[in-house]
């Protein structure tokens, strides 16, 4: 890439919205609450958010997602049946990480890459195992800017 269109790409534009006061009061509570140094940020991290939630509603290129899950140690099998699943899908898990938390609960952390529609379905299967009492799937996938 040549150094013009490195500057094109990188070029930060500034432009005028305008909003009803309701809705600014709001933007600046969460600049607030959220510590960001400016609206300006704020703006910017909530176009993000939403071009990775489109790329996975759209499910056309490979993203990333976190699931984590806390499950009973003790519950018959089920370690088990967590680890065979992830070596059946040994090309979509990253990398895990496991903490006991105490006597009965584990955490496990799974990284997962692949198409938006099978990282789904490795967290409903993972999530749906007997046993496992929590799990939430953290959706990301790249941003350019
Ligand atoms: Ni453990």
């Amino acid at each position: 890439m040549s150094s013009v269109e490195e500057s094109v790409r990188e070029e930060t534009i500034r432009f005028s919205v305008s909003l009803p006061r309701p809705l600014l009061d709001e933007l600046d509570r969460r600049v607030v609450k959220k510590g960001y140094a400016s609206r300006s940020e704020l703006v910017r991290d909530l176009i993000r958010e939403r071009i990775v939630e489109e790329t996975w509603e759209r499910g056309d290129v490979e993203v990333a997602g976190v699931l984590t899950i806390v499950y009973d140690h003790h519950q018959r099998e089920l370690t088990q049946h967590i680890l065979d699943i992830q070596h059946r899908q040994y090309i979509h898990v990253v990398a895990t990480t496991h903490v006991h938390m105490d006597h009965h609960n584990c955490l496990e952390t799974i990284i997962i890459r692949g198409m938006p529609v099978e990282i789904e379905r490795l967290s409903l299967e993972i999530g749906g195992l007997r046993g496992v009492r929590f799990s939430e799937l953290t959706r990301a996938s790249r941003v350019q800017n």
